[in-house]
């Protein structure tokens, strides 16, 4: 991670030196998490730098702040513009997004009333997210002593920022295991989602993964994933997964913005699907990041390029 490379931070409608986009330690954020974010992509297409489903993060983000109760003081368009400008002002051609919103400094009270809500995209370079090796091999899981968090308890599908305190716990127990990513359960011990990450398992040529209700984070690579596969061919279901059903799978694969889609290699030192390769996880990952990349028409529309466009981007 580089956060070196950045010059720039768009902060509350201003673009400022990183140096000086700072907050105050009163800020309602440090103390209780109350804020919600996003984590994008900017790929280099032979168009330009994209942001891959840029529409669709920013819907999240939305939507995760309206349940966090913070009303977002920006229009999605001028959000979309800010956040290429960001690209545009660092001249990344490309890069990770991380659009922020929080409430800032005002009271410590629980209740943020008074709090301003402040708004933040920080963009910098970042490779592979569980290392460049691991994109081969596979990474090592574990699966996490904690609990991933029930809908009861917070939200799951929106991305706010103190719910993440569940995943740091489990991405250190992994860590401190000598693992490369946590594994966490729901409440009733079905598989839930990595830290950060969403599961993909293949079975038979058939692609399994959950949803909402097993607590997940519903994340846009796995819906681009669900889209993907299906236009090769591949029956995806959707439905309750089981330890077991990780244990006996053919493949398995994570699928995140960070990840993007990385193999699961193995689960507490059991192999996935003997030592042989996984085709299903190479196919998908190779048609992911060709859409990502700008070279499958198809999905053209997923990306929003950071310069305008006068011609149509060539495939
Ligand atoms: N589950 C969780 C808990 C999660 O944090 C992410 C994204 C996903 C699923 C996949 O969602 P999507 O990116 O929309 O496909 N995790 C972000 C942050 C990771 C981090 O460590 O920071 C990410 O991948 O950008």
């Amino acid at each position: 991670m580089n956060f070196d490379q950045t010059k720039w931070v768009w902060m509350n409608g201003q673009v400022v030196p990183w140096a000086g986009a700072t907050i105050h330690v009163s800020a309602h954020t440090l103390h209780y998490g109350s804020g919600v974010f996003e984590g994008m992509r900017c790929y280099e297409t032979d168009a330009g730098p994209a942001v891959f489903r840029m529409h669709e993060h920013l819907e999240r983000l939305y939507s995760s702040a309206e349940m966090y109760g913070i009303r977002i003081p920006y229009s999605k368009t001028e959000l979309e513009d800010a956040v290429c400008e960001t690209v545009r002002r660092n001249e990344f051609s490309s890069c990770y997004l991380r659009p922020i919103c929080y409430h800032g400094s005002a009271s410590l009270a629980l209740h943020p009333r008074n709090c301003p809500v402040e708004l933040v995209i920080l963009a910098w370079p970042w490779g592979a997210y569980l290392g460049e090796d691991n994109v081969e091999r596979g990474v090592r899981v574990t699966v996490a002593s904690w609990t991933k968090f029930h809908s009861r308890t917070l939200p799951t599908t929106a991305k706010g920022c103190g719910g993440y305190l569940n995943s740091m716990l489990a991405a250190r127990e992994a860590a401190a295991g000598g693992y490369d990513e946590a594994l966490l359960l729901d409440e009733s011990g079905n598989i839930a989602e990595g830290s950060g990450e969403n599961l993909f398992i293949v079975r038979d040529g058939v692609l399994l993964t959950n949803d909402e209700s097993s607590s997940i984070l519903l994340g846009i690579t796995r819906d681009s994933v669900i889209e993907i596969a299906r236009d090769i061919g591949y029956e995806v279901e959707i439905g309750k997964l089981k330890l077991e059903d990780l244990l006996s799978a053919d493949e398995a694969f994570f699928t995140g913005t960070a990840v993007e889609v990385t193999p699961i290699r193995e689960l507490d030192g059991e192999l996935i699907g003997g030592a042989k390769r996984g085709t299903v996880t190479n196919r998908i990952r190779e048609a992911f990041l060709r859409a990502a990349l700008g070279r499958d028409k198809r999905y053209a529309g997923w990306l929003h390029m950071v310069e305008p466009q006068t011609a149509e981007i060539g495939m």
